[in-house]
């Protein structure tokens, strides 16, 4: 795959600020790869590739989530910023033909976690969250946490988003408490 061909087409397709984020994820997904020993390559395609369908239309993406039994019908029933990750896992095999099912699993997951975490999708997870972009509270911690235990920066991201959705009354997806309760138990 041609790199600057890919960007060329995230820049299109993204606001400036979106694609600016990606690129940050990718730079901190490549050195989390790095210090915990993954493929440097395949966490800079699942990153940058992450948020390819953030701004595609609602209505393709329900049709899309309808319509392939690789997507669980579920996600229709929560909040569809859920919903680019695992649109974004097909549309880069149909475009792209990304086939290796690590890096589609690490794009697929990367908004909610999931149970039993490949080494993969905690990598761009994590990487998601604490890009230098972000700023939310406790990050700090995480940051911290992530030079020296990958695993657990992650409990302290789901535990975080999850407390975070709580706190505004909004729904939590199933995978983001299978995601914090299989972390949990890895940690403690
Ligand atoms: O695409 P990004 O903005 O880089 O980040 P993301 O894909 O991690 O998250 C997108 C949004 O999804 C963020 O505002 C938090 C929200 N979110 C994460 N987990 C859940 C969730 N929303 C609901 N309703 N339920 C979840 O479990
Ligand atoms: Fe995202
Ligand atoms: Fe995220
Ligand atoms: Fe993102």
């Amino acid at each position: 795959m041609d790199i600057e061909t890919l960007k060329l087409d995230l820049e299109e397709r993204l606001t400036k600020g979106r694609y600016e984020h990606t690129l940050r994820v990718t730079d901190t997904a490549i050195k989390l790869a790095e210090t915990f020993r993954e493929s440097e390559e395949n966490a800079k395609i699942a990153a940058l590739f992450h948020d390819y369908c953030k701004y595609d239309s609602l209505e393709e993406m329900k049709q899309t989530i309808a319509s392939n039994s690789k997507l669980p019908d579920l996600l229709l029933s929560f909040h569809h910023e859920l919903w680019h990750g695992p649109v974004a896992s097909l549309r880069i095999e149909e475009k792209y033909g990304i086939t290796n099912q690590e890096i589609k699993d690490a794009i697929f997951f990367h908004t909610t976690g999931r149970s039993n975490m490949t080494k993969l999708d905690k990598i761009i997870f994590l990487a998601d969250y604490i890009e230098p972009g972000r700023d939310f509270p406790g990050l700090d911690e995480v940051r911290d946490t992530a030079k020296i235990d990958l695993t657990k920066a992650c409990y302290l991201a789901a535990k975080n988003t999850v407390r975070y959705l709580m706190e505004k009354n909004r729904t939590v997806y199933p995978d983001s408490f299978h995601a914090y309760n299989d972390l949990n138990q890895q940690v403690f």
